[in-house]
Formats: structure tokens, sequence, C-alpha cells
């Protein structure tokens, strides 16, 4: 059987600036970091690093997505408005959640978290394989380095992110100086590589990220899942084991088995909607809501990884009673669904209706 899940009403609504430039970036220890750097052009000396959260939740699988983390003002503000198909953009996330005894949320002291570029979006890449403890000691101890001495507690919020930073390349505590100039994990550019030729933890930002786990107990690192940026900057995470849970089960979990009309966190999304949407049923959600670019509107829904969606569709109205689908404004990708309100156009409600296997 399926339902017809959800509905999503939407109206203007003002944009919740939430964070001041200048404040301390938001961070906590056994955080991921990731980075953006660029080797020639607009941007030069300069690399924009983000925290992305606790390194727990992607190896549990407990992070779907991101909760619709846009990049895309800062990176446009850094790299260009043609950011996200320059040639000369590398991106790369990599964590280590302690470098001391008692380690972090599961993770023994000296355990890496370490992305690599993907040939073929969602297949994972090589893996890493460290033989030598004392390397892998290293690599984690780098890479806490850049994060408790150059990241946390020191890094400056942009304007567009809480979670984001802009480093002076030439910091030598900065996600640059990290970095040999092939991509691979270094230590201040001295040319030294710790994975040896070839394994780098980059890759172009229109290329999928494989995520690895690297334990000091052994060499072999164990595939997470892949990272994957749209090209208006939103960034999301599959998780390797992605499970698919129908509705209900999903409700079981999430909304103590309510229905999809109802609203478990009260923030004006049905438990439905943030379902489809990936984002978290029991803490509030901002809406989403229409932006105007160059006169141009939208309208943009994230979409989970994870649920399971037999089908959705667009409707439009102008009175609330007579819906009408459109499919010639609407582009939709595996992270969103995008309606763009035709020009000229009288004043028009619009939704997404959903329809999820139950
Ligand atoms: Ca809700
Ligand atoms: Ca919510």
């Amino acid at each position: 059987m399926k339902r017809n899940l959800l509905i999503a009403l939407v109206a203007f609504l003002p944009f919740a600036a939430f964070s001041a430039e200048g404040d301390p970036v938001t961070a906590t220890q056994g955080d991921l970091l990731l980075g953006f750097r660029v080797s020639s052009g607009t941007g030069l000396g300069k690399s924009y690093v983000v925290d992305i959260g606790s390194a727990a939740g992607f190896r549990d699988g407990t992070v779907q997505n991101l909760g619709g983390l846009n990049l895309n003002a800062d990176l446009a503000s850094l790299f260009g408005a043609d950011w996200y198909t320059r040639s000369d953009i590398q991106w790369g996330v990599a964590g280590s959640p302690s470098n001391a005894e008692e380690g972090v949320v599961g993770d023994p002291s000296a355990t890496s978290y370490l992305s690599r570029g993907e040939t073929v979006p969602g297949t994972p890449a090589g893996p890493y394989s460290v033989t030598s403890s004392s390397a892998r000691r290293q690599i984690s101890t780098r890479i806490f380095g850049m994060f408790d001495q150059g990241f946390n507690g020191v890094a400056k919020a942009t304007a567009n992110n809480p979670f984001g930073t802009i480093q002076e390349e030439l910091d030598p505590k900065s996600w640059r100086q990290y970095m040999n100039p092939g991509g691979a994990l270094g230590n201040t550019g001295n040319g030294a590589s710790d994975f040896g030729s070839g394994l780098e933890i980059e890759g172009l930002t229109t290329q999928s990220l494989s995520l690895f786990r690297l334990t000091f107990a052994a060499p072999a690192a164990t595939y997470l899942g892949h990272f994957s940026l749209s090209s208006d900057g939103v960034l999301s995470f599959v998780p390797a084991t992605t499970s698919t849970p129908a509705y209900t089960t999903w409700a079981q979990t999430n909304v103590g088995g309510q229905t999809d009309e109802k609203d478990f966190d009260g923030d004006g999304l049905s438990n439905g909607l943030e379902y489809f949407m990936g984002t978290d049923p029991a803490v509030s959600t901002a809406r989403p809501a229409i932006v105007t670019t160059a006169g141009v509107s939208s309208i943009t829904w994230p979409r989970s990884a994870t649920a399971s969606v037999t089908g959705f569709k667009v409707e439009t109205s102008s009175n609330l009673t007579t819906w009408t689908t459109d499919t010639t404004h609407v582009a939709v990708d595996s992270a969103k669904v995008v309606y763009t309100f035709p020009s000229g156009a009288a004043p028009l409600f619009v939704r997404l209706s959903v329809t999820a296997v139950p």
C-alpha cells in the first residue's frame, strides 16, 4: 500500500541570521573538518575550513545528511561564483578525535578519519592502509594538531556559516599547511607523505569523497560512506550501510510512532516532510524558504538519501483549493527538489507532495 504522505505549504519567510562574523567558530573536540583550497587564481593564498560535526556520527551511520549545510555563499565569496566547476580547487575531510590516552566517544587515541576522491560517485575509493603503527599515530597527531591548535577556539566564523572559517594558508597551523602539494596529509608542506605517492585525501569539488576510519590498532582503514557537494553548495553524506526505513519504522524510532501528518517537534514541518527531507523531527527545523537571486525566485526542499520514497510532485495553486502539478519549473537531484517560480506570475502557493512507502 502506498499513501500520499505529506504536503508543505510555503509562504515568504524572513531570512534568519544565526551567526556573527568574527565570533569563534562552533566546534567540539571529536569533530571532523572539511577543507577547500585552491592552487591558482581567485582565492589563492586562503583556505576555507568547516567543522562538519562529530566523527562518531559518521562512524556510526547516524549522520544521514548535514541538515542542509550550505557552503555556497562562503565558497562563492572566496573562490568566485564558478567555484564548483573550477579544476584548481580541491576539497577533503580529516579528523582525529583525540591524541590523548582516553580517546573520545568510542574512538581510541590516535584514530584518524580521512577522505579520498572517488572515481565513481558512491563507489569507495581504494582504502588506506598504513603498515606502521608509528605512522598511524603520526597521522593522528598531525590532524589533531590542525584541529586543536589551528581551529578550535582559534578560528573566527564567517558571516555565512557559524561552523566555517577562512584561513591564511601560510599560517603554520592551517589546513593548507598540513597538506602536501599533491593533497596528501603532510607536515608544513615539507614534501613528506604519510601515505605514499598517489594516496591523497582530496578530490575536485565535482567528485564525491569516500570517508575512511584508520585506528591505531590496525593497518587497514574502514570505509564509512561518502560525501558529495551539489553545484549550489549543499553538502551531503551517505553512510556505507545505508538503510532506507519505511515511514512507520522511522516513526517508531524518531517520533514515538506518530503518523505522518502530525508534527512531533511543533516546528511547522510535518513528520512526513521531515522524513523526506532528512531533518531532525525532534528539533526545530527552519522551513524551506523562497529565495530570490537576480530577480528569480525559487524554493529548495532538501532530500534525504535514506527516505523510502516512491514518488513526489510539486503542485501550485492560486487559491489553496485547486492544485496543479507543475513539472516544467521543477529540478530534481539526489539531494534536493527545486521549484523556480515563473517570471511575471501572479502570486502563487506551492507545495511538495510525496508518496512514501508506509
Ligand atoms: Ca516537525
Ligand atoms: Ca524538525
